[in-house]
């Protein structure tokens, strides 16, 4: 992508908007930058942002902008019907997102992971087994750490956690290897309904090409299979011809050459099925690159998962507590509480994303012993599971954590797995898990 002298627009102050502004300055285009929000709460994207030359606009988005502007940088989080983008779509100005920009410099090849969950966890682990092999890797993306800090890095491969926002500003990010995990319900308040962020999703195969790879989740029936070139690998927790799969308890492999297997299923370090899931899904990734199965076996051996997904903070008084802040949908924490078979104290609730609650219903009566909401979403997740009645309500997270800790007995376990995203509280779903982890150190 051409850049120098060109005039760009960024829209968010956030960690993509700085990470885009910062590299568009250095590829030579002149920068301005917007955020809705005013100058006091941008204090920290001011201080990475000074001294480069980049013009900063905040409190909103004048449309006057539009009249200096070639292109336009749209961070993630921004929604597409704003009217600053209305109107470039009128004047026709493209609009890309942060990591078309970012891949566009990329000479490396791409492995990026999609699904509604797991992402994170996967391309995790998938960095961590490339490591273990000697590559020099980076594990970037919706993870947090955007794909624009990569650019011009010494690395020789890309693992990007990619979303279903980054992927509708693509055109021509290509990825050697696409990992679509699984589809649920999530960001409703985006999107119109299921098909229109499944198609949001399915971009991700969009640029690949015979000799590019899709790895695909065979047991996932939302997961697309149609209109894929790219050589498609399946992986499947039940017996599959071809593909990585689950055989009496062992992960099996059967790609180009022979069946092999890779690792007893008990060994697997991170527990859970969508754990399982996730596993299998970063094995068949690594079998693609030729990694070698003992480096996949050692890292699936001790990898231990990632913070805020079903994390161990502590016992207190024989009562565990688990920091599960970034199940931010539906599934997500269906698939969370699957996986304890003690009672569960659950604290959920935050900002709601158009979802429908009541699939929650049937686990929630037959594991929760008490659930405590707080947040925006408290009456609509109330409302949503009326024929349960052990509810309390919480102001904050430190009156949640007191409230369940007060209801729990020993060996039972207090679960924060919100079900909604964390921006009416907290500045993100990190900054809500350290929340939660530092009430719980304050228990006595
Ligand atoms: N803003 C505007 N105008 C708007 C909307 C927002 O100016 O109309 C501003 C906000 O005031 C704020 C900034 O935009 O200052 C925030 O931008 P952003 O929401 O894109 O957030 P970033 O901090 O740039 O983080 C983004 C991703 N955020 C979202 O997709 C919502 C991060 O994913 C990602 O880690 C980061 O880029 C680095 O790549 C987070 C996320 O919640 C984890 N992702 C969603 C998810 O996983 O469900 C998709």
């Amino acid at each position: 992508m051409e850049l120098q002298g060109k005039r760009v627009l960024v829209i968010g102050m956030g960690r993509a908007g700085v990470a885009a502004a910062r590299l568009l300055e250095t590829k030579g285009a002149r920068v301005t930058i917007t955020d809705k929000k005013g100058r006091e709460e941008l204090k920290e994207a001011f201080g990475e942002l000074e001294g480069r030359g980049i013009r900063i606009e905040t409190g909103g988005h004048p449309l006057e902008l539009l009249e200096d502007t070639e292109i336009i940088v749209a961070s993630p989080g921004v929604p597409p019907n704003i009217p600053l983008l209305e109107r470039a779509k009128e004047k026709k100005i493209p609009v890309i997102g942060e990591l078309e920009l970012a891949s566009s410099f990329l000479k490396v090849p791409i492995i990026a992971v999609t699904g509604t969950n797991g992402k994170t966890t996967t391309a995790t682990l998938i960095g961590e087994i490339l490591k273990k092999e000697g590559k020099r890797v980076a594990v970037a993306g919706n993870i947090g750490y955007p794909l624009s800090s990569c650019v011009d890095k010494d690395y020789e491969l890309m693992v990007s956690e990619v979303s279903s926002f980054q992927l509708e500003r693509i055109k021509t990010f290509h990825p050697f290897i696409s990992i679509m995990l699984n589809i649920a319900s999530d960001h409703l308040d985006r999107y119109r309904d299921l098909d229109e962020y499944i198609g949001a999703k399915k971009r991700i195969f969009l640029n690949q090409k015979r000799g590019d790879f899709a790895v695909l989740n065979r047991d996932d029936p939302n997961c697309p299979t149609l209109s894929i070139e790219a050589k498609k690998i399946f992986f499947s927790q039940e017996k599959l011809a071809e593909g990585v799969y689950l055989r009496e308890g062992r992960v099996m492999a059967k790609l180009s050459g022979g069946l092999q297997e890779v690792i007893h299923q008990e060994k697997i370090g991170i527990k859970g099925p969508h754990n399982l899931e996730n596993a299998l899904a970063a094995i068949a990734t690594c079998l693609i690159l030729r990694v070698k199965v003992a480096s996949i076996k050692k890292v699936l051996k001790e990898f231990k998962g990632v913070p805020h997904r079903m994390e161990f903070v502590k016992k207190v008084k024989g009562v565990g507590f688990v920091n599960d802040s970034k199940a931010t949908n539906v599934s997500s924490v269906m698939k969370s509480l699957a996986s304890f078979t003690e009672p569960i104290i659950l604290i959920a609730g935050g900002r709601d994303k158009g979802l429908d609650y009541s699939p929650l219903r049937p686990l929630v009566k037959e594991r929760v012993k008490a659930l405590i909401l707080l947040g925006e979403a408290k009456e609509k997740i109330a409302q949503a599971l009326s024929s349960y009645k052990r509810i309390k309500m919480a102001e904050d997270m430190k009156e949640a954590v007191n409230i369940a800790f007060k209801l729990a007995e020993e060996g039972e376990t207090v679960l924060l797995s919100p079900a909604c995203s964390s921006y009416d509280m907290f500045q993100n779903f990190e900054e809500r898990g350290e929340t939660f982890k530092e009430a719980v150190r304050e228990l006595r």
